[in-house]
C-alpha cells in the first residue's frame, strides 16, 4: 500500500489551544487521525510526526526515503528560515507538498519568503486544517 508522511514542525502541537483566530481551533491530534482515517478512506496508509527540533525534523525527511512515497509538510516558522530542511528534502528526491494553514502570503512579509518553496512539487496554503486532505489528494494526484 502507498504510505504517506505528514511531518509537522515547531508550535504546531499547540494547535487549538492558542490563537484559534489565525490557526483555528482544531487541534493536531483532530488532525492527524483525520489524515489517518482519509488515507484509508482512499487506500493509503498515513503516518504522522510533529517535532519541534530542526535535526529531528531533517532525520524524519532522511529516514522517509524507502519508507513513504511523499512527505506532506508543514515546516512552520522553519519554512522561512531553514536551508537544512530544504537540503533534506533535495537530498532524498521524494515528493513533498508544502503545506500551511494560514495564507502565509497575506500575512507578515517574512513569512512571504519559503526556503520550502523550490524543492516542493508546490505549496498548499489558506485552508486551515482541511488543507491536509487537499495536500493528500495532491500528493496522490502526483503519484498517479
Ligand atoms: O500557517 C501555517 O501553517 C504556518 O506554517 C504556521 C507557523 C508559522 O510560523 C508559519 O509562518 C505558517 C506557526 C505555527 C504556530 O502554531 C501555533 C498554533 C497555536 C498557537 C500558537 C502557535
Amino acid at each position: 500500500m502507498t504510505s504517506f508522511l505528514v511531518l509537522n514542525g515547531p508550535n504546531l502541537n499547540l494547535l487549538g489551544t492558542r490563537q484559534p483566530e489565525v490557526y483555528g481551533t482544531t487541534t493536531l491530534s483532530d488532525i492527524e487521525e483525520d489524515c489517518v482515517a482519509y488515507g484509508t478512506e482512499i487506500g493509503i496508509s498515513v503516518s504522522c510526526l510533529q517535532s519541534n527540533h530542526e535535526g529531528e525534523l531533517v532525520d524524519a525527511i532522511h529516514a522517509a526515503k524507502g519508507t513513504f512515497a511523499g512527505i506532506i509538510l508543514n515546516a512552520g516558522a522553519y519554512t522561512h528560515t531553514s536551508i537544512a530542511l530544504r537540503d533534506a528534502i533535495s537530498s532524498v528526491e521524494l515528493p513533498v507538498i508544502e503545506l500551511h494553514l494560514s495564507n502565509i502570503h497575506a500575512r507578515e512579509e517574512f513569512r512571504h519568503t519559503s526556503f520550502i518553496a523550490a524543492v516542493a512539487i508546490g505549496q498548499i496554503c489558506g485552508f486551515g486544517a482541511a488543507g491536509y486532505r487537499l495536500a493528500i489528494d495532491a500528493l496522490s494526484g502526483h503519484l498517479k
